[in-house]
């Protein structure tokens, strides 16, 4: 039986998408928006060395950065696989003769993380996998024709083999993001779905081989928690209103691979707020780094990534085992809960008293500090985390506002 309790707990992972889109160094997709053939990608392969590539040092930042789980991409669309698969020579082992997701599960593990590994159902390397619209080769000229005596049940067969191979050969493994299913027809090109992949036997060979394996929604049917990507719902996601288990995963810039001349960085404020505001809807963020050709991170996402550790280092019982809280929250910000414990964050700050109307008949205004007096700073430095402590016997209507950050002053 799944339990997503480690996962409701954890509330923020790191996504890994590592490959040889990464030597490429300009998105993962490189191979499609380029249009490059299996030749042409093949230099990649041939120059690949990710002799700087540090599991335990990614696992370490990740927990440094507040992080309680870990997701490695062990195959993307462009059908490299980061393991020493026995279905075919396109692998980490035969290009470095390294077992990278051996290497990163055993690290994730060592810091005392929970192991997620990212699979994609898409594969414009493997002969089978028919051209749709989303392959690299639609283009080609003669691409209507590749198709001929390719076969999608091969594919299938492949692609549960690998499903296989993962889930017998590294241990526990805690979460599965499979990615990704596009049903709908483009241009004349048919698009690919659950049927595809048999999604229903693929899940099932899941919960046969991992029963405690958290699965996403991306086989296209459901699983065991839901996806938003690079966008922040509104409100809690529900299913005929059953408060769904949901993950938004984020990029650091935009790119999920390694992109060298991309420099559109979210700030760490930006993040943790995106975090907080996951989290104050019951749910998770997930949030990628795409190490560099190396296999080393970013200097400008280590930087990013230590800002949020300083954070989450001061306000982790905020973020950590929190969820939603039944209030409406003021508008400067939003509010999460850990058992009896409400906290507001702070985006903006309050120009005068942070008006509190979900709290309405208790307290009305809130003094900022709980000594009342007010912390002159700046609207930069909105990021605080106040510790609304319910006052036990306090004067009734005020509500004082515990804002555990160091005064600019001192
Ligand atoms: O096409 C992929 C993309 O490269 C990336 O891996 C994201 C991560 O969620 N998933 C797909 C786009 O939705």
């Amino acid at each position: 039986m799944m339990t997503d309790d480690w996962f409701d707990e954890a509330r923020f992972g790191m996504f890994v998408h590592f490959g040889l889109y990464s030597a490429a160094a300009r998105h993962e997709w490189v191979q499609n928006y380029e249009r490059l053939t299996d030749d042409d990608y093949r230099q990649y392969f041939d120059h690949f060395d990710p002799d700087r590539f540090d599991a335990r040092a990614i696992a370490r930042t990740a927990k440094a950065s507040g992080m309680g789980y870990v997701v490695l991409t062990t195959k993307h669309h462009d059908g490299f696989c980061l393991w020493d698969s026995q279905l075919t020579d396109f692998t980490s082992r035969v290009a470095v003769d390294r077992d990278l997701v051996r290497e990163f599960v055993d690290a994730v593990r060592a810091e005392g993380l929970k192991v997620g590994l990212y699979h994609s159902v898409i594969d414009w390397h493997h002969p089978d996998f028919t051209v749709d619209w989303n392959h690299p080769r639609r283009d080609d000229e003669n691409a209507h024709a590749l198709n001929e005596g390719r076969d999608m049940g091969r594919y299938r067969e492949y692609l549960h083999g690998h499903v296989r191979e993962l889930l017998t050969g590294y241990g526990q493994i805690d979460y599965l993001f499979f990615d990704f299913t596009y049903p709908e027809e483009k241009d004349g090109w048919a698009g690919k779905g659950p049927a595809d992949w048999d999604a229903d036997a693929l899940l099932a060979l899941c919960r046969e081989l991992q029963p405690d394996m958290l699965v996403n929604d991306r086989l296209g049917i459901p699983a065991d928690f839901v996806t938003p990507e690079q966008y922040q719902p509104t409100a809690p996601i529900e299913r005929d209103g059953v408060p769904l288990t949901w993950e938004a995963c984020q990029t650091l810039n935009g790119s999920w691979g390694y992109h060298r001349d991309n420099t559109d960085q979210k700030s760490a404020t930006m993040l943790t707020q995106m975090l907080v505001d996951s989290v104050s809807m019951g749910g998770n963020m997930l949030l990628n780094i795409g190490p560099d050709g190396r296999g080393a991170i970013a200097p400008r996402d280590a930087a990013t990534l230590g800002e949020i550790g300083d954070w989450m280092a001061l306000h982790r019982d905020a973020v950590v085992g929190a969820g939603h809280a039944p209030f409406a929250p003021p508008r400067e910000g939003v509010y999460t809960r850990r058992g009896d414990r409400l906290y507001l964050h702070l985006f903006a700050w309050p120009l005068g008293f942070v008006h509190l109307p979900g709290l309405a008949g208790r307290v009305s205004y809130a003094r900022l500090l709980n000594d009342g007096s007010w912390l002159k700073t700046s609207v930069s430095d909105p990021q605080q985390q106040a510790d609304l402590m319910t006052p036990a016997g306090e004067d009734e209507g005020t509500l004082t506002v515990h804002l555990p950050v160091q005064r600019p002053d001192v």
